[in-house]
């Protein structure tokens, strides 16, 4: 399995999941994307010799045994993760980073705790207003650390330490990462170690330098760091560029909205003049996609462009394109798939 991921680079390493496997609720663990700023650790450190600490703005510092996080009560949550710079590689202009296609996202059940239990335990300071994970870094120089606002840490955070009912696997940061629910893959640190409650948003590099929205020419820190994920739909079936056979046409796809939900996903086979319902299919939870698909009768051979878009419970749609920004983050534009009808 490991063969198929789309390498986008070994060191550190950085693979899409190829889009034939994005076509089930579940994105299997082998085949779950890899987004690392840095190294994964060479080997799982022992149970034994892990620790977490909690930190900075609280009543107690305190530190945990693994045997102690498994004892406190155990959450079970689907989660949609995405990379901020997922489809990047999509957008009408060129942005630096990752080339990724639509597969920098993946859904998964997951198994820990909720974060505010270990807060509780801590007693938050009035002055408590930033949650900063800081995980296992190897080398790095620059150490990835991030933080997220105190509501979100006590209210849809949750610390895993399973993934689809297995242990959490090296490379998605075992024994234990940070998961802000709904939000993208930048807020979820692997490998955790340190927990620091902090007055304000921490400051550093992967803070203020990068996950940042802001247009060309204007300094990193004047926008806003990301957060949630934006409302999109990707098509995973046809591929783009297939031939298809005229007569039934299963069109598959997936659609999320972070901490939204989706309401429903059209489809045009037209390039987008006209649109149709599609069906969603199996399981609805919140923080995770929605499988869908629309059957399409295509009688007359030749060249058609497929799109699909969202729409959220809160009656957002979907843009046609997304807005751009430097860094290429959040690219939610409604694809356009091209696919030729040959006789069946
Ligand atoms: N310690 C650490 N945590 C990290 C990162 C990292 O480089 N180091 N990358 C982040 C980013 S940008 C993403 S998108 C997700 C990817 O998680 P995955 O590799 O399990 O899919 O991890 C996040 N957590
Ligand atoms: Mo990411």
């Amino acid at each position: 399995m490991e063969k198929k991921m789309r390498v986008m680079t070994e060191n550190p390493r950085n693979a899409e999941t190829p889009v034939e496997f994005l076509r089930s609720w579940i994105t299997a663990n082998p085949v779950f994307f890899d987004r690392n700023q840095g190294q994964i650790p060479a080997e799982p450190i022992p149970l034994a010799e892990w620790e977490l600490t909690v930190e900075g703005e609280v009543e107690r510092v305190l530190s945990f045994r693994f045997a102690e996080i498994i004892r406190l009560p155990k959450a079970i949550v689907a989660n949609t993760l995405e990379c901020s710079g997922n489809s990047r590689s999509l957008l009408a202009e060129k942005a630096s980073g990752n080339p990724w296609t639509i597969g920098g996202v993946g859904n998964a059940v997951w198994g820990g705790i909720w974060l505010r239990e270990l807060l509780d335990k801590a007693g938050l300071k009035k002055t408590a207003h930033h949650v900063a994970f800081e995980g296992w870094e190897g080398s790095a120089k620059v150490k990835f650390i991030r933080s997220i606002p105190v509501d979100k840490a006590m209210s849809s955070t949750l610390l895993a330490y399973e993934m689809n009912g297995e242990p959490l696997p090296l490379k998605h940061g075992y024994p234990l990462r940070a998961l802000a629910l709904g939000w993208t893959g930048a807020n979820c640190v692997k490998w955790l170690t340190k927990i620091t409650v902090l007055p304000e948003p921490y400051k550093g590099f992967f803070m203020d330098n990068v996950y940042r929205v802001f247009p060309d020419g204007q300094e990193p820190a004047s926008g806003e760091v990301v957060t949630g994920l934006k409302l999109k739909s990707i098509i995973t079936q046809p591929l783009a560029e297939e031939n298809l056979p005229s007569g039934p046409v299963v069109i598959l796809g997936s659609a999320y909205a972070g901490e939204g939900r989706v309401q429903g996903v059209e489809v045009s086979v037209d390039g987008g003049q006209t649109w149709h319902g599609a069906e969603c299919l199996g399981p609805d939870e919140p923080y995770a996609w929605r499988q869908w698909q629309y059957v399409w009768q295509a009688e007359a051979p030749g060249r058609y462009t497929i799109m699909a878009r969202a729409t959220a419970t809160d009656g957002a749609q979907q843009p046609l394109t997304a807005e751009m920004n430097k860094l290429g983050y959040g690219n939610n534009g409604v694809r356009e798939h091209a696919v030729s009808v040959v006789i069946g």
